[in-house]
């Protein structure tokens, strides 16, 4: 192995719009890719119980902050249990009916006893074929009632060690009186007189009325999934969700270091693009994964038009212009020679910097300040550069300085 490699033959050179052009591509391409990588093994898969109309779609889709059931198929795995998956969203749902369609669960003539353990049945033996990770128990709080059947079901997912979480929902429609009423039934049916503090239920709260502030609600929900999944499923789901900002920078933060850190050691040989646009296959995969993570298609809508029109553009042009000035040393790509020291500075400085836009892309979206022109703003090439230049600076000090670099 050796730091010092040899930069392209470029027999050819592309003009810059070429250059955007196949460098567009190539990004595309490399986004799809990534996201084809999470095949059933690796999503996570959540199941949401409770009656028909207690908001369980709504819970799913303000826990991923997207619409997830809405654009997801679904086909059935059981009666009553439908498996969704949804385009480009690493995860797998399963949406259940509720026990009051129980007559479909039960055989004529059955006892309405009867009725409640065949669904309890159908629902244990979905969670156990289907290696369901997690469980959203939802409960209306209007409804005012906890059933047999709920508190049955939620026992049997805790008997199997499946980690469930009781969500009170539509509290917005139902009094506060009622609704702690309604979680220490639940409590006490669940846990019993005597609970040990380690195995007591989690139970959250959800509203579609953003003025209600709610101490155990939605974000507490997401945090509660993440610490109850199995570490090989929680990348994807951190990948999902359009919320959780520290999950996304901690993943964030290991794939750059990692890259930055192959960088060095394999040979540095960037993508025939151009002499000017300097690019290696494993940047161009680490910003596809950058893109994704921070869901950044999701922008489309704002902008009117795709990503790989706007960001990826002004990713490019950052590393094709100035960036080669800025980096002490990376005028030598240019002489044909690069140094390992150099590749990982601008791959790191790079993908920092991309992931900061992304970040506070992600973040004033979440705030609603996000509009067409805030966006160009972000993504302008001056602002991405400088963004570069400060954490390539910042890499060479904590290098110089001793072990391996804490991003920020
Ligand atoms: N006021 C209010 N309505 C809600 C809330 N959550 C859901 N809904 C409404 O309740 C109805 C059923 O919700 P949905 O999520 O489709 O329930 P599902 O059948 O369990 O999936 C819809 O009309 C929702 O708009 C909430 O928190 N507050
Ligand atoms: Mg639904």
């Amino acid at each position: 192995m050796s730091s010092n490699v040899s930069a392209p033959q470029n027999t050819a050179p592309l003009n810059m719009e070429e250059t955007l052009k196949e460098f567009q591509k190539k990004f595309k391409a490399e986004m799809e890719e990534f996201l084809s990588k999470y095949d059933e093994n690796g999503k996570p898969r959540i199941l949401i119980a409770g009656a028909t109309g207690c908001g369980k779609s709504t819970v799913c889709n303000l826990v991923f902050n997207r619409e997830i059931t809405e654009s997801g198929s679904g086909k059935p795995v059981t009666r009553g249990v439908k498996k969704l998956s949804i385009p480009n969203i690493p995860v797998i749902i399963y949406d259940s009916e509720g026990y009051e369609t129980g007559a479909r669960f039960s055989d004529r003539g059955s006892s309405a006893e009867d009725d409640g353990q065949k669904y309890c049945d159908i629902i244990m033996n979905a969670v156990r074929d289907e290696q369901i990770d997690l469980i959203w128990y939802c409960i209306s709080a209007p409804g005012g009632r906890v059933t047999d059947v709920d508190t049955s079901l939620i026992k049997q997912f805790r008997a199997l060690k499946k980690p469930v979480a009781a969500v009170l929902t539509q509290i917005d429609v139902a009094t506060e009186e009622d609704c702690e009423e309604l979680k220490k039934i639940i409590a006490q049916e669940v846990d019993g007189p005597d609970p040990d503090p380690s195995r007591k239920i989690a139970i959250f709260e959800s509203t579609t009325d953003p003025e209600i502030k709610v101490p155990q609600g939605i974000p507490e929900l997401h945090a509660w999934s993440f610490n109850n999944l199995m570490e090989s499923r929680k990348d994807a789901f951190v990948i999902s969700c359009r919320r959780g900002i520290d999950e996304k920078n901690k993943l964030a933060k290991k794939w750059i270091v990692a890259a930055a850190t192959a960088a060095a050691g394999a040979s540095f040989n960037p993508m025939p693009f151009s002499d000017t646009l300097i690019i290696t296959a494993a940047q161009l995969t680490l910003y596809a994964k950058l893109l994704n993570l921070w869901n950044m298609t999701d922008f489309e809508k704002i902008l009117g038009t795709g990503i790989a029109e706007t960001i990826i553009p002004a990713l490019g042009k950052t590393m094709a212009g100035n960036l080669i000035k800025m980096i002490p040393g990376a005028g030598a790509i240019i002489g044909g020679i690069i140094n390992a020291s150099v590749a990982s500075t601008l791959t790191y400085g790079a993908g920092m910097a991309l992931n900061k836009t992304c970040r506070v892309l992600l973040e004033k979206q979440l705030s609603g300040s996000v509009t067409a022109s805030v966006v160009q703003e972000i993504l302008s090439s001056e602002a991405l550069a400088s963004a570069v230049q400060e954490y390539a600076k910042n890499y060479r000090r904590k290098k110089e300085d001793g072990p391996a670099p804490e991003a920020h």
